[in-house]
């Protein structure tokens, strides 16, 4: 059974500490594609909702002390009783509190999988990236390499999104090619990718390298299947109907749209 038959059967609840920018997109996406969004960021409460969660997502977006601290509680928890968890590095390298924030997350928690564009993912590992807010800056390195190289660091999987993604866990490597550019004309769907992935990641039953290929294929299909359907419309009809479409596209059209290549 594809991941996404099981998230649809499942109804995985996905526990999310997000942006101010991104929570309500992020829930409804997350309903569309068949998960059960909770977002809370309570330091009272997110360690019990991270435990009984089937995966968790840290977006530090809009981050402050306040919200970090409930990442730390919730991501440990996550930890503590075996919950996938995914981080989305919003706008590292941006500002030095952003960089050394997802270098903290990182070293107090064990990340499952990482989701970021390159300069973000880039700044995770301490390599200089150039980031303008938090759209991905030009760069000229490798960014196979780049993932692969924070994938082994990590010890998790890595997915550095653009035009084309890759997806690694150090050793074996994926490029999916699905997608469309109008996705970068709309605030969020990097963000909501990650709680996707989340989602995919809450019925994977440990393989996290498979569940997050699907996803990224999955979502670059919808999307592409959404912008055609809106074509000469706006951003705003796209919106609504790449929602849609997260609800409506099915295994057997993302597995026959699919464009995912093994390198390794
Ligand atoms: P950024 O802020 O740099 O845009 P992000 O966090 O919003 O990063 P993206 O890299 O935009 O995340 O990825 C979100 C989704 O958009 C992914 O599914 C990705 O494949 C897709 N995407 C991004 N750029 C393009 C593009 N030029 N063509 C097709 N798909 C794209
Ligand atoms: N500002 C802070 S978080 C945020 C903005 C605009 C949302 C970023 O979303 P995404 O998915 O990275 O485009
Ligand atoms: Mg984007
Ligand atoms: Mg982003």
């Amino acid at each position: 059974m594809s991941y996404l038959s099981k998230v649809r059967e499942s109804n995985p609840l996905v526990h999310n500490i997000t942006n101010i920018v991104v929570a309500n997109f992020s829930a409804n996406g997350l309903l569309a594609l068949g998960a059960s969004p909770f977002m809370a960021d309570a330091h009272e409460e997110v360690v019990d909702i991270a435990a009984f969660s089937s995966a968790v997502v840290l977006n530090i977006g809009t981050l402050n002390d306040y919200a970090i601290q409930s990442m730390v509680l919730a991501g440990q928890s996550a930890n503590k009783h075996g919950v996938p968890l995914v981080l989305d590095p919003v706008g590292a390298g941006a500002t030095s509190y952003r960089t050394a924030v997802t270098q903290k997350l990182v070293n107090e928690m064990q990340i499952t999988a990482l989701r970021g564009n390159v300069a973000e993912v880039a700044n995770v590992i301490g390599e200089s990236w150039s980031i303008k807010g938090v759209d991905a800056g030009e760069g000229d390195g490798d960014i196979v390499v780049l993932a692969e190289t924070a994938a082994r660091k990590l010890g998790c999987v890595v997915i550095i999104t653009g035009k084309d993604d890759v997806i690694t866990n150090g050793d074996n490597t994926y490029i999916a090619s699905n997608g469309h550019p109008i996705l970068t004309k709309v605030t969020g769907t990097g963000c909501l990718l990650s709680a996707v992935v989340g989602a995919f990641l809450a019925v994977s039953e440990g393989a996290s390298l498979e569940a997050a290929g699907e996803a990224l294929s999955f979502y670059g299909v919808a999307a592409e299947i959404a912008a055609e359907l809106t074509t000469g419309q706006g951003t705003g009809s796209f919106q609504i109907e790449f929602l849609n479409q997260l609800s409506l596209v099915t295994a057997e059209t993302y597995q026959d749209k699919s464009i995912i290549k093994q390198l390794r």
